[in-house]
């Protein structure tokens, strides 16, 4: 489609050098497709222009002071995409790897995802290009509170609301919070993904990896199967990763690897996910050290592998649940787990196959649940979070896990549905772009040209 393609390359112009970018809008763009063509008053608001500008883009200095005395700086990011459904919402990333394109991918899939949940949240995302590895608690802080000594001037609980996302779990969210008190001498929601003790809720530290399993439970119910005895495969070993393996426990599956920055854990009878627990929670450890207590174990480290890439798509498995980071699964990878009898895949880590990828797992007919479909279960507990600072109440763990269940299964029948109304019954992709596409749009045209 000749209007699509004049998009894309106008994008190329304006935002040049941001290859993620490019990669996260394309997908969302080519789907869109038979809607655009059969609903042309989307061209006549001129909604895809639109769609794809941040309304803002926040762009900071953070200096701080390291251990040693020495000043050092990073770069900060808050981008506020999409405002039409509510305040802006979306995860802060600390990792080297955060540039503007990074960060702008993240923000753009977050309007579909933050849609798809029903929720009155519009969507953002922030980061910085600062490494937590080795950083001493001392550094963090200093670090955060920096971050937030520029933030804190954008950020509210009814304009933006930030959380965590690759490096910034609770200690990072602690230290911001802190800092934004102190700034403004106001105790209030303005992040998400807060301490127990302070105004989080129960279930959000879960709410990711449960909602990426709760989705594929969904896919596989759908096929007349479900999770209990099923293999599994899950990239990293983080927030999303660690609590997507305790859910499939939980739900009778076995998660056999798993694998970190430094490489791939295999253990085939079924990892000993208390020590994982221990080793990235509490202590920030390698994964290699998991071999300290099981010899039957195997572990690859990363320079092992080619190109830097984890060994972990090359084992044998039923379902595989990426949930490290972006394009972590490419062609090749695709081709090896559909090629091994894989059946699933449900994505907790943001844009996480390639877009060859994404085609292998669609044209092989295996289900397969995008990441802004699949893990949208995280953000949607941080929106109940917000509910319970809000009315300054507090709700039962099984409240939160059970509305959590509900949001993950409303997630999957949209998709479903509209994948099915547009002759594509086995492309989620599709369906949730579509669904989400026409509930933001349908607001950005009722509230006028802003
Ligand atoms: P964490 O920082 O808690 O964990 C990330 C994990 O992935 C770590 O174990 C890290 O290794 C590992 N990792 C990172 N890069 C690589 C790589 N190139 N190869 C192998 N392993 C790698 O982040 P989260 O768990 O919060 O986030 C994971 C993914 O989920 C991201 O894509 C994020 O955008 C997405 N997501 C997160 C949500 C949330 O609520 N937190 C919500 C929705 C999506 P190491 O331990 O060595 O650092
Ligand atoms: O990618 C994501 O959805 C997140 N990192 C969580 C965002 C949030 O506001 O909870």
């Amino acid at each position: 489609m000749n209007y699509i393609d004049n998009i894309l390359s106008g994008l190329k112009v304006s935002s040049p050098a941001q290859q993620e970018f490019y990669q996260a809008v394309e997908e969302v763009l080519r789907s869109l497709a038979p809607v655009l063509e059969t609903n042309k008053h989307y061209q006549q608001h001129s909604i895809i222009q639109r769609i794809v500008e941040p309304e803002r883009q926040i762009i900071f200095r953070i200096p701080w002071v390291d251990d040693g005395g020495v000043v050092q700086v990073n770069k900060g990011y808050r981008i506020e995409f999409n405002s039409a459904l509510g305040p802006y919402k979306g995860g802060l990333r600390f990792h080297p790897s955060v540039n503007a394109s990074v960060v702008k991918f993240l923000g753009f899939e977050q309007i579909f995802k933050n849609a798809l949940t029903g929720l009155p949240i519009g969507a953002a995302k922030g980061g910085a290009n600062f490494d937590p590895k080795g950083k001493s608690d001392r550094e963090i802080m200093a670090f955060c509170q920096s971050f937030m000594t520029e933030l804190y001037r954008h950020v509210g609980p009814n304009t933006d609301v930030p959380a965590g996302d690759i490096g910034v779990g609770a200690r990072e969210i602690g230290y911001l919070f802190g800092q934004y008190k102190r700034l403004t001498g106001r105790y209030e929601g303005v992040l998400t993904g807060k301490g127990l003790l302070w105004g989080g809720s129960l279930v959000r530290k879960e709410a990711t990896g449960y909602g990426t399993v709760y989705f594929a439970d969904c896919m596989l119910n759908d096929r007349g199967e479900n999770l209990q005895g099923q293999t599994c495969l899950v990239s990293g070993a983080g927030n999303v990763a660690i609590y997507a393996m305790e859910k499939l426990y939980q739900l009778g599956a076995t998660p056999i690897g798993c694998c970190d920055s430094t490489g791939t854990l295999y253990h085939e009878n079924g990892l000993d996910l208390t020590l994982i627990k221990t080793l990235k929670e509490q202590k920030r450890e390698s994964l290699a050290n998991y071999l300290n207590t099981h010899t039957s174990a195997t572990f690859t480290p990363v320079d092992d592998y080619p190109e830097g890439r984890h060994a972990l798509w090359q084992y044998t498995a039923d379902a595989a649940f990426p949930c490290a980071t972006q394009n972590e699964i490419n062609k090749n990878d695709a081709q090896g787990l559909v090629a091994n009898g894989c059946k699933l895949v449900s994505e907790g880590a943001n844009m996480a196959s390639t877009q060859d990828a994404v085609e292998c797992f669609i044209d092989s007919g295996i289900a397969y649940g995008p990441g802004k479909a699949a893990n949208a279960g995280g953000v949607a507990t941080s929106q109940l979070e917000m509910a319970q600072n809000a009315s300054m109440q507090r709700w039962s763990f099984e409240k939160v896990d059970n509305q959590l269940q509900g949001i993950s299964k409303s997630i999957y029948q949209q998709a479903s549905d509209t994948a099915k109304d547009f002759g594509e019954p086995n492309n989620l992709v599709l369906g949730a772009n579509i669904a989400a596409f026409k509930r933001v749009a349908d607001a950005m045209i009722e509230q006028g040209v802003v």
